[in-house]
C-alpha cells in the first residue's frame, strides 16, 4: 500500500507512525505530510529516514491510502482533494463525523458498514470511542435507554500546548498557557468550546457520536466532559440504563469475551483501571462493575483508555487495516 499520513509531526501523526511499524501495516510507500513549516524536515518510519512533504505533493502522489490527523480546516480542504484524485482518507478530525454521507466508524462495531464507495471515513472522538467499546456488546444484549457519563481527560487530548503548560507548572515555570486557568492541581469542566446550549462541544460529542455509530437513536447521552491533570488516557464514569435486566457476573464476562477490551475490575486487590497502565497499549480498560441500585436496570462502570491510541491512531489505522483486509481500496 502507498500510505500518507497527514499530519505526521503531530502528535496523533506520531502516534500513528508508532501503530504503522507495531501492527506492520503492509506500507510499501509512505509520504509524510504536515504543513509548510514542516516540508523538508526529517522523519524516522522503520529505521527509514523520510522527508516531510507538503499536501499538494503528496495528492499527486495518489497514495492508495490517507490517514489525517491535521484539524479539521485542514481535513474540510484537502480530503476531498484526495478523494478525488482516488485516496482513501481515514480522518481522525471531527469535520466529517456527523455529515450523513459519511461513515462513522469503530471496527468492532461497525466496519461491515464500509464499502469501496467510501472515500472519506471519519474516526469519532477519543472519549466516544473508549465509551462504545464497551457499551456495545452490553447494548446489544440489553438495550440502552439513557447514558450519564462524567469523563475525566488527559492534557494529551487538547495537544502539546496543553502538555507543556502541565509539565511547565509541575517544574515551576511560567510559560504559555493553553488553557484558561492553571491544569496542575486542577480540574477544568471545559473540554473544548462552549455552545450556545451551555454544553461543550466535547460533550456534544459523546452525546451524539454513539448514536450514529450503532445506527440507532431510541437512545440518549448525556456528559459532563472534565479536564484533569493527567496524560496517559482518559477515563469515565458511565451510568447506564438499560431495558432489560442484566447479571453483573454476566456483564463481567461478556466484556471480558469482548476483542479490544480488558476487564480490571477486583475491589479485593485493589484492581481497576487507570491511565498510568492505560498509556501506551490500544486496548479499553473496564472496572468497577456495579449495580447501580437507586434504579431498575441501570449499571456504573470505569472505562480508561489512551487517547492517542485507541481513541485516535490505533482505531484509524484498524479502519485502514479493515479496507486493505477486505480488498475496499
Ligand atoms: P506542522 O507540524 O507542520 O504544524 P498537533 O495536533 O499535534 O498540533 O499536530 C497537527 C498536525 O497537523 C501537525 O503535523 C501539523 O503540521 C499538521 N498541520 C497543521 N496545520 C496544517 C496545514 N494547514 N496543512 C498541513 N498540515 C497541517
Ligand atoms: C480532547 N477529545 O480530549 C478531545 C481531543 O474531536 O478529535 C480530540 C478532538 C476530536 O480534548
Amino acid at each position: 500500500m502507498k500510505v500518507a499520513v497527514v499530519g505526521a509531526t503531530g502528535m496523533v501523526g506520531e502516534v500513528m507512525l508508532k501503530v504503522l511499524e507495531e501492527r506492520n501495516f503492509p506500507v510499501t510507500e509512505l509520504l509524510l505530510v504536515a504543513s509548510e513549516r514542516s516540508v523538508g524536515k526529517k522523519l524516522t518510519f522503520k529505521n527509514n529516514e523520510y522527508t516531510v512533504i507538503g499536501l499538494a505533493d503528496a495528492v499527486a502522489a495518489k497514495p492508495q491510502i490517507a490517514i489525517f490527523s491535521a484539524g479539521g480546516d485542514t481535513s474540510v480542504e484537502w480530503a476531498p482533494k484526495f478523494a478525488e484524485a482516488g485516496t482513501t482518507v481515514v480522518d481522525n478530525s471531527s469535520a466529517w463525523r456527523m455529515d450523513p454521507t459519511k461513515k462513522l466508524v469503530v471496527p468492532e462495531i461497525n466496519a461491515s458498514e464500509l464499502t469501496k464507495e467510501d472515500k472519506i471515513i471519519a474516526n469519532p472522538n477519543c472519549s466516544t470511542i473508549q465509551m462504545v467499546m464497551a457499551l456495545a456488546p452490553l447494548h446489544e444484549k440489553y438495550k440502552m435507554k439513557r447514558v450519564v457519563v462524567s469523563t475525566y481527560q488527559s492534557v494529551s487530548g487538547t495537544g502539546v500546548k496543553a502538555v507543556k503548560q502541565l509539565e511547565n507548572e509541575i517544574a515551576g515555570i511560567d510559560g504559555e498557557m493553553a488553557y484558561p486557568y492553571p491544569i496542575g492541581r486542577n480540574a477544568l469542566p471545559h473540554c473544548d468550546v462552549f455552545l450556545e446550549n451551555g454544553y461543550t462541544k466535547e460533550e456534544m460529542k459523546l452525546a451524539r457520536e454513539p448514536q450514529k455509530i450503532f445506527n440507532d437513536r431510541t437512545f440518549s447521552v448525556t456528559a459532563t466532559a472534565v479536564r484533569i491533570p493527567t496524560a496517559g488516557g482518559h477515563s469515565e464514569s458511565v451510568n447506564v440504563e438499560f431495558e432489560n435486566d442484566f447479571d453483573v457476573a454476566d456483564v463481567r464476562k461478556m466484556l471480558h469475551e469482548t476483542s479490544g477490551v480488558i476487564v480490571q475490575d477486583n475491589t479485593d486487590t485493589n484492581t481497576y483501571p487507570m491511565p498510568i497502565y492505560a498509556h501506551d497499549k490500544d486496548e479499553v480498560f473496564v472496572g468497577r462493575i456495579r449495580r447501580d441500585e437507586t434504579q431498575p436496570n441501570t449499571l456504573n462502570m470505569w472505562i480508561v483508555s489512551d487517547n492517542l491510541r485507541k481513541g485516535a491512531a490505533t482505531n484509524t489505522i484498524q479502519i485502514a487495516e479493515y479496507l486493505v483486509e477486505n480488498d475496499l481500496v
